[in-house]
């Protein structure tokens, strides 16, 4: 176990720029294939980021993250994160929104899911055993600081494989509308003059 000097750091509150950061990952749409219900991203769109404080990956330790996930959608499925479960099942996960409108949408292994919303101040906890995806459904980046335990691990292939149960897309309202993953194609294909393809 090694034995952590106290660090500091500053976040903007408004566009969640960490002063100091180990670890920066970009998604553009090329790397989200398959994710989507109905399409892939256009390839060349930044979809997020997300910027991390490393610190030892013991128990007890805990990771700083900031992630930035841009306007768009494909086909009218708002742009995302990919979403996993933590590998460790005793991990949880603090998110506090900084800027943006978006959801949290959460789900269990045996079929219980939530979608929180998302705006400035809130926060929501993902207790051990929920896989957890953040999606922005405003026309400014959502910006999100989370705290995780380094050891959580991640997930990704329980997701890749079985997808969510619940997707969030633009209604034909043109207002955020959750629906269940195995009717997303018949609720994009509706009418198609609802949806528009922002941040290409
Ligand atoms: C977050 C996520 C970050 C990116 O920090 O890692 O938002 O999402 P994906 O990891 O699903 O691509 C987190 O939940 N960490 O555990
Ligand atoms: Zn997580």
């Amino acid at each position: 176990m090694v034995l952590q000097s106290p660090f500091e750091m500053t976040v903007d509150l408004e566009s969640g720029q960490m002063s100091v950061f180990e670890r920066h990952v970009t998604r553009y749409g090329r790397d989200m294939i398959g994710y989507y219900g109905t399409q892939d991203p256009d390839e060349d769109a930044l979809v997020y980021e997300y910027f991390e404080r490393n610190v030892p990956n013991d128990p007890g330790q805990i990771v700083q993250n900031v992630t930035v996930i841009y306007p768009g959608d494909a086909n009218g499925e708002y742009f995302m994160t990919k979403g996993h479960y933590h590998a460790n099942p005793r991990a949880s996960e603090v998110y506090l929104c900084l800027n943006g409108e978006g959801f949290l949408v959460m789900q269990t292994k045996t079929g219980d899911w939530c979608a929180c919303a998302l705006s400035r101040g809130k926060t929501v906890y993902v207790p051990p055993g929920w896989a957890h995806r953040s999606v922005n459904v405003g026309d400014r980046p959502l910006v999100l600081y989370a705290l995780y335990p380094a050891d959580a691990g991640h997930d990704y292939d329980a997701i890749s494989q079985g997808g969510f149960l619940k997707r969030i897309v633009r209604g034909l309202d043109g207002k955020p509308a959750l629906v269940d993953s195995k009717r997303v194609k018949e609720e994009t294909n509706k009418d198609r003059r609802g949806y528009s393809t922002a941040a290409k």
